[in-house]
């Protein structure tokens, strides 16, 4: 019956195998992230965080969306949003998101060049973001999130 093995994302099989180590293995590159599955199984888990990229640092930042049916595509919008009305010269205020929770911000960075991270991750049920907000200089500065760096993981019994 490979047929149905087939149908999972080979993240999600590898990532929470029943009854086995709760284990997730990021990558991110330029600009994206692989090894997030799009569902988990809320819990804790370890993961390993390795940055692909030769000259771009990376982060992953969690983030718990207020309503688990909010969109990466939506908290993408709202972060553009909040840059492109801020006045040139100030920083902006993240303050003013409203799709996320900024409290309950999990995450870590790792520089460019194959350098890599370990850290834990705790996912409550509901859905959260994945995003990096470091600015590109190859991209008028821009945070990498507008460029990609976003993806969104439900978190179920
Ligand atoms: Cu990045």
């Amino acid at each position: 019956m490979t047929s149905v093995a087939a149908t999972e994302s080979p993240a999600s099989a590898r990532s929470v195998p029943a009854g086995g180590h709760r284990t997730l293995h990021i990558a991110a590159y330029d600009f994206g992230y692989r090894g997030v599955p799009h569902h988990l199984t809320a819990g804790t888990y370890r993961y390993t965080f390795i940055n692909t990229s030769a000259d771009e640092d990376h982060e992953i930042a969690f983030f718990k969306l207020n309503d688990p049916r909010t969109t990466a595509a939506q908290v993408q919008a709202e972060i553009k949003q909040i840059l492109d009305t801020t006045p040139p010269g100030q920083a902006p205020d993240f303050g003013r998101i409203t799709l996320i929770d900024l409290g309950t911000y999990q995450g870590t960075q790792a520089a460019h060049g194959q350098r890599s991270r370990h850290n834990t991750a705790t996912f409550g049920l509901g859905a959260y973001v994945y995003l990096c907000m470091v600015p590109s200089p190859d991209h008028a500065m821009d945070p990498h999130v507008l460029l990609g760096m976003i993806g969104k993981v439900e978190s179920i019994r």
